[in-house]
């Protein structure tokens, strides 16, 4: 994958720049077009050549420093959701609220313009999770998409730490998308109490507020017929997938979500969640690898 021979520095159509009022990092190739903010190293576009978005924000994201954004593919790190022991930490951890330092562009071997951006701890991070630690994000924008989340334990004992790349893809309509790849996947239903299924479906329909942790290592599809293509979202190192979408009482609810927004929207994501946390020892490092691709 990555050419790690080249380091990171500066590529042409690679901007930094100012969106929303927050610092950013425009990428404009031949191949793509893509977005992240510092803030969280949050992607929040991603448009192959020839095709639509395929990232999703919320038309009513509320970008300020901070808050968390509604869309693209925010990193739920170092828990997911609530926090187990502190109920009052935030949801999801800090990583996607906290401005990341960009490290540089550099092409990956695939011919991607690829970006990496860096968290490390400092005494806001520690008041939460008392350990050192490297965060990066290196995020290629080609015709294909690729994530890497790369954790690094700089503390002198282990920890143990849950991620997730949250990510909103763009769909045509959410109830007419077919979710492939999660037959057999026993999965933890977030709206029955947690309580354990096994996923019968050969293609999974969303028909109503959707909010499962399926154990699952394997690619799934996005089979979309509404725009004429399949998303393959293939992962590495993850033995967890999030469905997610909110449907219609739960949207209204999400001020920076909205009545109208949510059926452009499914969230397919890749985590280590729950049993499936990470635990580090000292010096050790953990990659968490998503691809992207589309099909007719
Ligand atoms: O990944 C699904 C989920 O954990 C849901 O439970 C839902 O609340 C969603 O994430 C959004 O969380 P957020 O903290 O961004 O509002």
């Amino acid at each position: 994958m990555a050419d790690t021979t080249s380091s990171f520095s500066d590529l042409p159509g690679v901007e930094l720049t100012t969106e929303h009022g927050l610092p950013a990092v425009r990428v404009a190739t031949a191949q793509a077009s893509g977005l992240v903010y510092l803030q969280g190293a949050h992607v929040a576009a991603w448009q192959p050549a020839g095709q639509a978005p395929v990232i999703w924000m919320s038309p009513n994201a509320v970008y300020a420093p901070g808050k968390a954004l509604r869309g693209g593919v925010p990193i739920c790190w170092p828990w997911f959701g609530a926090n187990a022991e502190h109920p009052k930490y935030p949801a999801h951890g800090f990583a996607r609220t906290r401005d990341f330092s960009y490290r540089g562009a550099r092409l990956d071997a695939a011919g991607r313009c690829e970006l990496e951006l860096a968290l490390v701890n400092d005494a806001q991070t520690e008041a939460l999770f008392p350990f050192a630690f490297e965060l990066r994000l290196r995020v290629a924008f080609g015709a294909t998409l690729q994530l890497e989340l790369e954790v690094e334990n700089r503390a002198g004992q282990p920890f143990s730490f849950e991620e997730a790349l949250h990510s909103y893809f763009a769909v045509s309509d959410v109830k007419q998308v077919a979710v492939r790849g999660l037959q057999g996947a026993r999965y933890a239903d977030k709206l029955r109490n947690m309580a354990v299924f096994t996923e019968e479906a050969d293609e999974l329909r969303i028909t109503g507020e959707t909010d499962r942790v399926y154990e699952s290592a394997a690619t799934c599809q996005i089979v979309d017929p509404g725009a004429g293509r399949t998303l393959a979202v293939e992962k590495h190192a993850s033995a967890a997938t999030v469905v997610w979408n909110p449907w219609a009482e739960r949207a209204v609810q999400m001020s920076d979500l909205g009545a109208d927004a949510w059926p452009g929207m499914l969230c397919v994501e890749s985590a280590n969640v729950g049993s499936a946390k990470i635990t580090l020892a000292p010096g050790e490092a953990h990659i968490l690898r998503v691809a992207v691709s589309l099909s007719p």
